[in-house]
């Protein structure tokens, strides 16, 4: 199917702008120049009331949707929130992906998730993998509900012939990030742990789990300019993996994050915490045969953001 490319007059909303996502996808699009970025800060649009955004997509009439807007969180924040999660991602997903439809939205993209596979899913996980298992326990009600995202994305492209698009990125990390250690993933986490605890000149530094699970890790300025390459070069039912190809340990995750943050005490696994899914790898050859890579090595990208965070502390 031919592409509807976005052009730079071209009304675009990013859902969820002040998100790790929905904020490098402005970065990248401003600098890019997209002058016509329709942006919402929560406390002026909540994208759960079906009704103030059915009403903001009549007056604003965006063309081109990037859906970055989720509630999010770590395996703590996810295990503990289970109702958040789901409710609060369904409601988004239903009134943006349909006020988009109805109000003429010429292409929009839904960011999942890669923990929508199965918790053992052959790895790496293929696309096909979609709904052929259980899923991981701990974050099964976000994962239904980006499930439930990607099944109405396709659902209106079926039916109505809506030009949306649904991918999937893996754990990402970046500028913007939530550092708070109740609620945030890990690599944000240990970047915050390790730098609080050469500062303190704290003898070891506590890390959730056995250090065994696998995890990849993308920049979230990759993903932006995979999202962009994918709204102006893809258009089809079909979900696409976003990833790096590559994994690591959350031993090795740790030991990275010591190495740049110079701490040099020691790890302490507590195991009363949940590992989670054991391995989350994504097979990335669908986007590469289309001809994307990510260019951000996972040294580089930590050390940026520890600086980021270091700034943010300022
Ligand atoms: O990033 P994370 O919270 O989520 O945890 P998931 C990944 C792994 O890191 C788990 C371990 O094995 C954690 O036990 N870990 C070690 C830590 N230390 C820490 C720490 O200080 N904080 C945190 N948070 N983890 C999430 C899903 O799964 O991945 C979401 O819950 C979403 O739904 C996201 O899909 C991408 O990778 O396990």
């Amino acid at each position: 199917m031919q592409p509807i490319a976005m052009q730079k007059d071209s009304r675009i909303f990013i859902a969820g702008h002040r998100g790790l996502v929905g904020s490098a996808l402005c970065r990248r699009l401003c600098s890019d120049g997209y002058q016509n970025l329709i942006l919402r800060q929560h406390a002026d649009l909540d994208l759960r009331d079906a009704g103030a955004v059915r009403s903001f997509f009549e007056t604003e009439r965006p063309e081109y949707v990037f859906l970055a807007a989720a509630t999010v969180g770590g395996i703590f924040a996810n295990d503990s929130r289970p109702a958040e999660f789901i409710y609060d991602n369904l409601a988004i997903e239903i009134n943006v992906i349909d006020a988009a439809y109805r109000c003429g939205v010429k292409k929009l993209e839904f960011l999942g998730s890669s923990c929508i596979y199965p918790k053992l899913a052959p790895q790496p996980m293929k696309e096909e993998y979609l709904l052929t298992g259980p899923l991981e326990p701990t974050n099964e009600w976000y994962a239904v509900a980006k499930i439930a995202g990607i099944k109405m994305v396709q659902a209106y492209r079926r039916q109505y012939g809506f030009s949306g698009i649904s991918l999937m990125p893996t754990n990402l990390y970046g500028p913007g990030d939530n550092f708070d250690l109740q609620s945030s993933h890990v690599l944000p986490a240990l970047i915050r742990k390790f730098h609080e605890a050469k500062i303190a000149g704290a003898p070891e530094v506590i890390v959730w789990g056995t250090g065994s699970p696998r995890r990849e890790f993308l920049h979230v300025d990759d993903l932006a300019d995979a999202s962009v390459f994918l709204m102006q070069n893809y258009d089809g039912e079909g979900i696409v993996n976003v990833g790096t190809g590559s994994d690591v340990t959350i031993r090795e995750l740790a030991e990275i994050i010591a190495g740049v943050t110079g701490y040099r005490g020691r790890l302490h696994f507590d195991t009363s915490k949940p590992d989670g899914t054991p391995r989350k790898l994504l097979d990335v050859s669908r986007l590469e045969s289309m001809g994307w890579h990510p260019r951000i090595a996972l040294r580089e990208g930590i050390a940026a953001t520890h600086d980021w965070y270091k700034s943010s502390l300022l």
